[in-house]
């Protein structure tokens, strides 16, 4: 009698440290494939936007990899399907694994994923139609030319680090003295490219003043590495105003001359 009591107990307590190890096994497996996305946070991170275009392509981000999360489930669970159940896997004709998981699955999943895309796309694009302020930007190896024209004539130029107003689009036509560089403030903005002989446009958005970190994204020689800039968002136009007065005027060599601008 005292053994089966005895025994019962040594149940009960294997049965709870079994559901505490499950529950640990989850939580571990749960922190495992989260602690990857803490890198995604930093100065150079998509997923962390401070504008509307890079929030617009973070967003498209997440989205895909709902989607792509999605796909990969179905087809492990079908596979999985076909090891623990292999008589209802042999069950479904040849055919029907040919065009449900070939044809039908993937099309279930990536046709919606495509129209967001393209509508994602297409904003963004419409959104580089117009800015309120231009700023050009000459790219050549292995620098940044930033150059503003004011009212009165007046060209300043500033190297490696872009002027602007938080809260006001900046309209940048991007082009190149040399070879192919691209412009990439992952922050605020997709990369685009800046090309020699073509003028490039992008609206560039800063939700909140400071200072946003940016890079080549296109192989450029061999100081590309050091290509990098910073977007200054300051508080207020009078503030962008006397720091832009305050900069030295440009010279021939850092107008971006392609594109019809005299
Ligand atoms: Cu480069």
């Amino acid at each position: 009698m005292k053994g089966s009591v005895g025994s019962k107990r040594l149940g009960a307590t294997w049965g709870t440290t079994w559901k505490r190890a499950k529950r640990f096994a989850r939580a571990f497996a749960a922190c495992a494939l989260l602690t990857p996305l803490i890198a995604c946070a930093g100065p150079l991170s998509t997923l962390e936007p401070a504008g509307p275009a890079a929030r617009s392509i973070a967003a498209l981000w997440w989205v895909m990899l709902a989607g792509a999360t999605l796909l990969l489930g179905l087809v492990i669970c079908l596979l999985a399907l076909a090891f623990l159940r292999p008589a209802v896997a042999r069950g479904v004709p040849p055919a029907l694994w040919i065009v449900g998981g070939g044809l039908a699955l993937p099309a279930l999943v990536l046709t919606p994923l495509m129209v967001y895309a393209l509508a994602s796309g297409e904003n963004l694009f419409q959104a580089r139609a117009e800015g309120r302020t231009e700023v050009d930007v000459l790219a050549r190896q292995w620098e940044w030319v930033f150059t503003y024209r004011s009212a009165d004539g007046t060209v300043r130029r500033s190297n490696n680090v872009l002027h602007l107003t938080a809260g006001q689009p900046v309209l940048l036509r991007i082009t190149s003295a040399d070879v192919i560089h691209s412009f990439w403030v992952p922050r605020l903005a997709g990369k685009i490219d800046a090309t020699p002989g073509h003028v490039t446009m992008l609206r560039l958005n800063a939700d909140v003043p400071g200072r946003y970190r940016g890079v080549c994204a296109e192989f450029c020689g061999i100081a590309h590495r050091d290509m990098q800039m910073t977007v200054e968002a300051h508080g207020s136009e009078d503030e962008t105003g006397r720091v832009i007065d305050g900069l030295p005027p440009a010279m021939p060599e850092d107008l971006v001359d392609a594109g019809g601008r005299p």
